[in-house]
């Protein structure tokens, strides 16, 4: 849409979801998108690379920037998840720092402070699951505020909420709506900045997280090797894509287990990951997954570019010309 057709009335706000692993970042994606978009499991960091998410409330567009997990790492691996993170404050004209009120709150923010500069901007501090805490009213929440101002000075507010449930989420979409300026809409009714594509690995990886045990999931990636989308053109079959990807996997004896017997377990993840895609294109998807030995992906500079992990600043590996 052109920037001078939008309605005079628009607003516009990007905020960025920041946190340690497993705070709840994806899970509060989720709830406001009302929609299970980003991919959350019980394990800490699924989230691997920052993306959009877009939601409008009325008139004003929210610019979501769902990041993978802060921590600290000497792995190239992580370091770029960290790159990754960080990032995200690039342009937010918000930040949320998530804390789960079920662990130490302190020392999640003392983690990601290691992070950034000392001037990040604009920042919310919001405590999560309060769904698992009961009378999480009484908690002191305005005094451990007190000393969350210690850490992070920017720190403005807090919220208190679950994004499991819901409950005060809505308090937090109201202040993020007051927050937002004046402008045109970056995202014409798009939900993300990533296409389907990139959904349909995330899908697949979900899988792999919910199914396999151990360090198996974080040893495994997922890349695309061929994508058809068949909607806009003129077929018989009412096929919506064709998708042929491949499991990548650290070492053979897990390629036996992604397998599994017989298959079974390869074809559970096909399964499962499938019936999400076809959700998200909304027709009939044909799923072709392979399991490939890449020993040490993770460190393999072509592999983590692909896989839209660029290099990080903190990167001990570099490019050479030969
Ligand atoms: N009980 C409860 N569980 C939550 C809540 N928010 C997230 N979780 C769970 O915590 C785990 C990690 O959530 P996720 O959104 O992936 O965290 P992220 O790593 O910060 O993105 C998942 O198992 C979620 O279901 C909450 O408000 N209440
Ligand atoms: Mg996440």
């Amino acid at each position: 849409m052109l920037v001078e057709d939008q309605h005079p009335l628009n607003k516009s706000i990007m905020v960025s979801v920041l946190g340690v692993p497993n705070v709840g970042k994806s899970s509060l994606i989720n709830y406001l998108m009302g929609m299970n978009l980003t991919v959350v499991t019980t394990k800490p960091q699924t989230t691997r690379n920052k993306f959009h998410c877009i939601l409008t409330v009325d008139r004003t567009e929210i610019v979501l920037v769902d990041t993978p997990g802060l921590h600290t790492t000497n792995q190239e691996f992580n370091k770029r998840l960290n790159q990754q993170a960080t990032e995200g404050i690039v342009g937010a004209d918000v930040n949320l720092f998530l804390v789960d009120l079920k662990r130490n709150v302190l020392a999640q923010l003392e983690e990601c402070k290691r992070h950034f500069e000392d001037d990040i901007g604009k920042s919310w501090l919001v405590f999560t699951k309060t769904d698992l805490i009961d009378n999480a009213e009484e908690l002191p929440l305005a005094e451990v505020f007190e000393l969350a101002k210690g850490i992070f000075p920017s720190l403005e507010r807090y919220f208190s909420l679950s994004p499991k449930t819901g409950d005060n989420v809505h308090l937090l979409t109201g202040a993020i709506c007051d927050e937002a300026k004046d402008g045109p809409h970056l995202y014409g009714g798009e939900v993300s900045n990533k296409n389907e594509r990139f959904f349909a690995t995330e899908y697949i990886r979900e899988q792999t997280f919910e199914l396999l045990k151990d360090e198996i999931p974080y040893e495994t990636a997922v890349v695309i090797d061929e994508y058809k989308d068949f909607r806009e053109k003129e077929t018989k079959t009412k096929l919506a894509s064709h998708i042929s990807a491949s499991i990548l996997v650290n070492r053979p004896s897990q390629r036996a287990i992604v397998i599994g017997s017989k298959g079974s377990m390869i074809k559970e993840i096909g399964t499962r990951s499938r019936k999400k895609i076809e959700a998200m294109v909304g027709g009939q998807v044909h799923l072709n997954l392979h399991v490939k030995v890449s020993p040490k992906w993770f460190k393999n500079n072509f592999v983590l570019e692909e896989l839209g992990l660029p290099r990080a600043q903190t990167s001990n590996r570099v490019w050479r010309a030969k």
